[in-house]
């Protein structure tokens, strides 16, 4: 089975923790803070293997778990960093976002990587704390929590040329014809399911990779056959074979079905029927053919369709139409460059926090709260000031001030509950 969507939860290691311990040696009796900082945890980072051709070991595996920072100790030493978890994918995959559907990444050349799920910060131990007139600081950080999401990895195939047609009209036999690539060909119809690739070689450092897809029916657009959810490998082709069998030998007028095709292409992306299109008119070698391609080419021609009578069954007329392939590829602007990715970073911190007034009572949420709860310790005298510090620092009191606080009111922080004074 050909794998070519998968959606996998990826989580980044949480930062280890702060330590708070103080020194004990012999002979010193109230030695200062010696609590080391927690390491920082993994990220989960994406790299490219151009050895992978598609999704499908991610059938079975769906979790991915970077290695968390070890924890502070005292003595001041630092807690080990996590690990960076290494996931492999195909050239031609992009990472989306589940919830929000943001592109996070396009992944297109060997070796290209992308950290996908940042590892949190380690958390600073008490040894960071000690001030001249705080010298036994009884609170650490605790570590950041590593970034975690449910991500859609979606592979599209690269392809220069791709070939389209109805079934049965020779498009796996030209491929196998102009490449190495084998891909199955019967008599049938939808002997293709899944895209095959191959790599033409025109001449001595002048080549393309060329896509074979199943065949296209009308309503295509609307689930009929095999529908047309294939057609994202051959999104990013640059040019289009268009195949029809000019022999007409299953009773339908190739005319036609050059029409009844774009109108598919249309429906399904304005973009990809927009591509430039060269005609193969397949089975030559089939006399009825002779007739057929005479009125394609009087037809489709002047609308700027090049028409080439081949037999991709005898191996002939390729020449032609592949020269034509290799001066357009080069006329062809660079693909546009495909998807637009977000920064992972700006994901968690675009809402910092929200304020709500409930019963009287100023409710602030969102992940800047959740962060610096995590980092102080609100029994902790000391702790509680910077944590006051920070509020104002992130904004907090100013926005509180804004929604018309006054002295006396309640403001609530997840569990915590205080009266507002300014
Ligand atoms: N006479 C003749 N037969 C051909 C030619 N090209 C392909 N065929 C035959 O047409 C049939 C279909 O060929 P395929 O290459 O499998 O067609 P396809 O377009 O890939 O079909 P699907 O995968 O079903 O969409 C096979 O029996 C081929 O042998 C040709 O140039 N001349
Ligand atoms: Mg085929």
């Amino acid at each position: 089975m050909f794998v070519d969507k998968v959606k996998i939860h990826i989580k980044a290691g949480n930062g280890g923790n702060g330590s708070i311990s103080f020194r004990r040696e012999k002979y010193v009796p109230n030695g200062g803070p010696d609590g080391g900082d927690g390491g920082n945890g993994g990220n989960v980072v994406f790299v490219v293997n151009p050895g992978l051709h598609t999704l499908m070991d991610f059938r079975y595996k769906k979790h991915f778990r970077a290695e968390s920072g070890e924890d502070g100790r005292s003595r001041n030493q630092t807690g080990r960093d996590g690990e960076d978890l290494i996931i492999e994918v195909p050239p031609g995959t992009v990472v989306r976002d589940e919830q929000t559907g943001l592109v996070l990444a396009d992944l297109k050349t060997p070796g290209q990587r992308k950290v996908l799920a940042r590892g949190g910060k380690g958390g600073k131990g008490n040894v960071h704390f000690a001030t001249s007139t705080r010298q036994a600081p009884k609170f650490a950080r605790e570590g950041g929590k590593g970034q975690e999401r449910t991500v859609v990895l979606e592979l599209k195939s690269i392809a220069d040329v791709g070939l389209v047609g109805f079934p049965n009209v020779g498009k796996s036999t030209i491929l196998s014809s102009l490449t190495a690539a084998r891909p199955k060909i019967a008599d049938y119809h939808f002997t293709t399911l899944t895209p095959n690739l191959g790599v033409v070689e025109v001449r001595e450092g002048q080549s393309f990779v060329m896509a074979d897809i199943p065949g296209i029916i009308e309503g295509a657009h609307e689930g009929v056959g095999l529908g047309l959810e294939f057609l994202r490998h051959i999104e990013r082709t640059r040019i289009l074979i268009h195949v029809l069998d000019a022999s007409g030998s299953e009773g339908r007028d190739p005319l036609e079905d050059f029409h009844k095709i774009n109108k598919e292409l249309r429906e399904y992306s304005e973009k990809l029927a927009e591509r430039p299109q060269i005609i193969a008119a397949n089975k030559s070698d089939i006399p009825e053919a002779e007739a057929n391609i005479q009125r394609l080419k009087a037809a489709l021609e002047p609308m700027g369709y090049p028409v080439f009578k081949v037999s991709a069954a005898q191996n002939k007329g390729f020449g032609p139409l592949l020269d034509e392939v290799v001066r357009m590829l080069a006329e062809l602007p660079e693909p546009e460059s495909f998807e637009e990715e977000v920064d992972v970073y700006r994901l968690d911190e675009e809402e910092p926090f929200e304020i709500t007034v409930e019963n009287g009572e100023y409710l602030v949420t969102g992940p800047a709260v959740d962060k610096l709860l995590g980092m102080v310790n609100l029994e902790d005298y000391e702790s509680l000031q910077y944590f006051q510090r920070m509020l104002r620092k992130l904004g907090i009191i100013d926005a509180l001030r804004e929604k018309g606080i006054q002295d006396g009111d309640t403001v609530r922080l997840r569990d915590w509950a205080f009266d507002y004074v300014d």
